[in-house]
């Protein structure tokens, strides 16, 4: 009895405080679904894309949209060589950088707002940080919100 009416006391100021951080978390979620080609739906879209899954990921380009202060792409890629299409959407300078597995890439010219670039990486399995390298300290980008952690799996 006890239990429950501790439970049923936390729950209004559990839900006050989170509201705002599990709507962002729900809408974070939902855009990334929309940029993750998972393969069986990637196959009904395109039907004429041949079954096998790994010539389908592995040649395919990775698109990147860049914003304040997000870096829009797929969170899991499968490894081999792939040119990330990297375009600024935002309203400041961004670039994009890419750290991991003994590998350290990044455009060589910063994209002002409307620009694009690409970039070309031989991604082994493992984890990489992905992020914008301006700015430095708390006022960097990195630190705004333009990271995330890409983990590439074996090519299957
Ligand atoms: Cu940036």
């Amino acid at each position: 009895m006890y239990f429950y009416r501790s439970k049923a006391l936390t729950l209004p100021v559990l839900r006050a405080s989170l509201s705002a951080g599990v709507l962002l978390l729900i809408c974070a979620c939902a855009a990334m679904d929309q940029h993750i080609a998972t393969p069986p739906t990637a196959s009904l879209q395109n039907p004429v894309e041949p079954a096998t899954s790994s010539s389908v990921a592995a040649g395919q380009p990775v698109t990147v949209n860049l914003t304040e202060f997000k870096i829009e792409m797929p969170t899991s890629l499968q490894a081999g060589a792939r040119t990330f299409k990297i375009t600024n959407s935002g309203k400041e300078t961004h670039n994009l950088k890419i750290e991991g597995q003994g590998l350290e890439k990044a455009l060589s010219k910063n994209l002002k707002p409307g620009e694009s670039g690409e970039l070309q990486v031989d991604l082994k399995p493992g984890t990489y940080k992905v992020y914008c390298p301006i700015g430095v300290g708390p006022t960097s980008h990195d630190s705004k919100g333009m990271a995330f952690q890409l983990v590439v799996t074996e090519l299957k």
